[in-house]
């Protein structure tokens, strides 16, 4: 069979994939997109776990092109990751993407062909190998799609059933009336508790760190007041790229010491009752900067927490008086009623630090001090993030070097969307890039758009081959280190691979805020690309 050649292949169908996809067609690239699930949805197609739902509002959530938003609807505010999945199918719908996807195939491997200027890509499906070659390769496979499952002695003999958040299975699990473990309390875990606690006959929470969770303030859409809404929608996704962490609300400008006592608390109060984020991205600006100003909001946090907290076993190990890493230095997770739940009678609360578990037996788990029984073990235990889904891909860039090798002693990324030695080869919401304070929709039209202009640029000079300057990489890669805020350096967090064990602890994130994060991509249009290495077939 003879193989097909592309302009671009993308890897992936979440919304980088797919707004890559969208983006590089209409400016008239032959595009294949390759993606390992069944149809479109990235994150959502696979983190089908109960209770999964995105901590950031629709219209922010969403792609802002081709005025989808207009026959489009959605139920509420935070959606559902079943509603995000039709919200998958509409844009399909829209945009006629379908026919350039090949799915349930896993890309492999991508090699470099340096004499053609080629990759060669090879991915397993359901129908055998599939090879073809292309000009430019897109990674869109997610900064968290790796799962990261720990090494828990035993959990392959559970009799019961147990799976991963992120590797839910399509069938779902019934976890009605059954006896459940969870392990794990990051966003996934507090969501699986507010929606397994309330139906389950018992559930027990296994804890590592407290979720420093502040409120989500749900809320149903009707269809009048969306249609209404719908007039500033363009507006508001303007608006996303030119605010700190891509919402439509900026930080305030103040530092923590610059308003009393009695302003700060009513700062506080209005970012606590309008919810979301913005306790980190919409007040000070100290936050992640000042130890004393992340001390008065974790304070402030926990006088809240605490008046739903009605348990105080339970309060102590939810709420400690000492915070265990600074607020906000992880993904701060949102909740609807996680504390209200987490005080069921049905619900029992272990702190794993005090009472280890050993291992997993074929009826549940023993921990130090007990057994427990399950039906169903859930593991919320989070992702290999940033660079796992790279390294599962035999990726050969110059010379046949490998990205393991590349990356091994850190992450080298020029611009957060390339990587020196591999030439060809762009990636969107990954290393190096914004992702942990940030929207993945916006984040993969600011940065698909521009590659875009980088590709159409390269076509017009008839370039084949586009590499970035190992220097500039350098200097990028540092940069992006210093400007990582000085408390996010205190948590063991995905931000910084520490959440798995053996990963080389770094930040992987661009946390200078997107206004910064855009001047920087502007600069290298503007400067005619400097940071790239180019040469055309002639020259190659
Ligand atoms: P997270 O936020 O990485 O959470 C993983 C959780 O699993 C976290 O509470 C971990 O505790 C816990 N964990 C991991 N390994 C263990 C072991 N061995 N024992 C006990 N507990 C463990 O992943 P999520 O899926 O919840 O959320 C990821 C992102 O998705 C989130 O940031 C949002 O952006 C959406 P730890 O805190 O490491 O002590």
């Amino acid at each position: 069979m003879t193989e097909e050649t592309y302009d671009v292949i993308i890897v992936g169908g979440g919304f980088s994939g797919t707004y890559s996809l969208y983006k590089l067609t209409k400016c008239g690239f032959r595009c294949k997109l390759i993606e390992k699930g069944s149809g479109f949805g990235g994150t959502w197609y696979w983190n089908r776990y109960p209770g999964a739902r995105v901590d950031t509002y629709v219209p922010l959530y969403e792609l802002s092109i081709e005025e989808l938003w207009k026959d489009w609807e959605w139920k509420e505010a935070y959606p559902s990751g079943e509603d995000l999945l039709t919200y998958f199918d509409h844009i399909d719908r829209k945009l006629g993407l379908r026919q350039h996807c090949l799915f349930n195939a896993t890309v492999k491997s991508a090699h470099w062909d340096a004499h053609n200027h080629l990759w060669k890509v090879a991915a397993e499906g359901n129908t055998g190998i599939y090879k073809a070659k292309s000009r430019h390769i897109v990674l869109g496979v997610g900064s968290l799609s790796t799962p990261y499952i720990p090494k828990i002695k035993g959990l392959d003999r559970f009799a019961g059933k147990w799976a991963h958040t992120a590797q839910w299975p399509a069938e779902g699990i019934e976890f009605r009336n059954k006896r459940v473990g969870l392990i794990g309390t990051g966003a996934s875990g507090v969501q699986v508790v507010q929606e397994v606690g309330p139906k389950a006959q018992e559930l027990v929470v296994f804890q590592r760190t407290p979720n420093m969770a502040v409120p989500m303030r749900q809320r149903p859409l009707q269809s009048n007041d969306q249609a209404l809404a719908k007039a500033s929608y363009p507006e508001t996704h303007q608006r996303r790229r030119h605010t700190f962490g891509t919402f439509d609300y900026d930080l305030n400008g103040r530092e923590t010491n610059d308003d009393t006592d009695e302003q700060r608390e009513l700062v506080y109060e209005e970012l606590w009752d309008l919810g979301g984020f913005r306790p980190l991205i919409g007040g000070y600006i100290d936050v992640l900067s000042s130890k004393h100003a992340n001390d008065l909001l974790y304070a402030f946090w926990r006088k809240k927490v605490c008046e739903r907290i009605s348990d105080n076993g339970k309060r102590a190990i939810l709420a400690p008086e000492t915070p265990p890493h600074p607020f906000g230095a992880k993904r701060v997770s949102l909740e609807q009623n996680y504390w209200e739940v987490m005080c069921q009678s049905n619900i029992d609360l272990v702190n794993v630090n005090e009472e280890p578990v050993i291992e997993v037996t074929a009826t549940g788990v023993r921990t130090t001090r007990q057994e427990y029984e399950f039906d169903v073990i859930i593991l919320a235990t989070g992702f290999d993030g940033y660079t796992g889904s790279f390294l599962q891909i035999d990726i050969r860039g110059e010379g046949g070097r490998t990205i393991q090798e590349h990356w091994k002693d850190g992450v080298k990324s020029y611009l957060g969307t390339s990587i020196d030695q591999f030439p060809n080869l762009w990636y969107i919401y990954g290393p190096h890039g914004p992702a942990a304070l940030n929207t993945a929709p916006v984040v993969a039209e600011i940065q698909t758009d521009w590659l875009a202009g980088l590709l159409e640029h390269l076509r017009n000079q008839s370039i084949t081959k586009a590499v970035a300057k190992s220097t500039a990489a350098d200097v990028y890669s540092r940069h992006v280190c210093d400007i990582a805020p000085p408390l996010v350096l205190q948590a063991n967090s995905w931000y910084l691979g520490a959440n798995v064990p053996g990963k080389m602890r770094a930040i992987r994130d661009y946390m200078g805020g997107v206004p910064a994060y855009i001047s920087e991509l502007a600069k290298e249009v503007e400067e005619g690309y400097p940071g790239f290495q180019t040469s055309g077939p002639e020259t190659g």
